[in-house]
């Protein structure tokens, strides 16, 4: 069954038939696990719009936590007509065409500067983007000859990046937040943006893109970045996007001799 187009704009979640809008979720209460506890669990789930809702799994997570699974039919309508998103708003290029288009616009390569900032270690996303293995069958940043990445790595303070992205001459910040406990890839990213408005004059900042599989899209602007990619990005994704972005600024002379079109002996 198809659903969508034969339902019209207004779908429900499919179960067992189609319209039944059985769904499945998963909560931890802070509770031990007893009776008590799968009762506090199943008010939970009907207050959430489950109805009927059934208990399909509990687990005492230590003394004084259950983790749970519920199913059940929700009540709510999703309505297709009213559904937000944002699509790609710049073509998706071959390395060959990122390449050209950088040595056409910039004349010189063009640098990347990288890294998870915080206390996040978490280095797997960002190096599947910056990295020669790349990613889903994709090569990284590090592979096209006309971009220059400088990797930080892990747990990089915020100064450091500023500092890095100018000895560098930065056209590009790349930053990654994949955890989001106590909203800190929020808090994060606002600090980043705005200690680089503060470095730099206005106007000269380098573009800054965060990156993490939790990001909320449409939310570049608050955060004080110029992009957000989030989970399942791809490199040349983000690659065709420097080039649109950089495309769009107005074009900055030639400014660091030293750039070679060639990444750095130990990235590769
Ligand atoms: C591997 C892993 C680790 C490894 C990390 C190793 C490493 N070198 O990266 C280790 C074991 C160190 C680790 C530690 C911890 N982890 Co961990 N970890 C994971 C795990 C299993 C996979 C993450 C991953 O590699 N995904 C694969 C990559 C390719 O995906 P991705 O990060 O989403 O990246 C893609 C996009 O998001 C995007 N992207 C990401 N960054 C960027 C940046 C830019 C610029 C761009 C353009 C795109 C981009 O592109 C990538 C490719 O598509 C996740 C659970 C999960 N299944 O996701 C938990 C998880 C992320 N970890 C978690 C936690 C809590 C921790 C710890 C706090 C655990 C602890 N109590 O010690 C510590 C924190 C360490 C720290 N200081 O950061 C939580 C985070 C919860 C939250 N919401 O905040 C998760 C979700 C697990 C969970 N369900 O609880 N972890």
């Amino acid at each position: 069954m198809s659903g969508a187009k034969e339902q019209g704009s207004v779908i429900r979640p499919y179960g067992d038939m189609t319209g039944d809008g059985m769904i499945q979720v998963s909560f931890t209460l802070p509770i031990p696990h007893d009776k008590r506890a799968e009762g506090a669990a199943l008010q939970l789930a009907e207050k959430m719009g489950l109805s009927p809702a059934l208990l399909v799994h509990a687990k005492a997570m230590g003394r004084e936590h259950t983790f749970f699974v519920v199913y059940g039919s929700v009540t709510h309508l999703v309505e297709l007509d009213k559904v937000e998103v944002i699509e790609r708003d710049f073509p998706l290029l071959s390395a060959k065409e990122v390449n050209g288009a950088i040595k056409k616009s910039l004349r010189r390569p063009l640098v990347v500067v990288g890294a998870c900032i915080g206390t996040d270690a978490h280095t797997v996303g960002i190096d599947a983007i910056l990295n020669i293995k790349g990613f889903a069958g994709e090569k990284g940043l590090e592979s096209y000859s006309e971009v220059r990445v400088v990797n930080l790595g892990a747990q990089v303070l915020v100064p450091e990046l500023v500092e890095a992205a100018r000895a560098e001459q930065a056209d590009a910040v790349l930053i990654s937040q994949v955890v989001t406990q106590r909203d800190a890839h929020i808090h994060n990213t606002t600090a980043m943006s705005a200690a680089f408005r503060e470095a730099y004059p206005s106007g000269e900042v380098p573009l800054l893109i965060a990156g993490g599989p939790r990001f909320a899209e449409g939310t570049a602007q608050e955060l004080g970045v110029d992009r957000i990619f989030g989970k399942g990005t791809t490199p040349s994704e983000v690659a065709s996007y420097l080039v649109h972005a950089v495309a769009s600024r107005k074009s900055r002379p030639p400014q660091n001799p030293k750039k070679s079109s060639k990444p750095p002996q130990e990235q590769q």
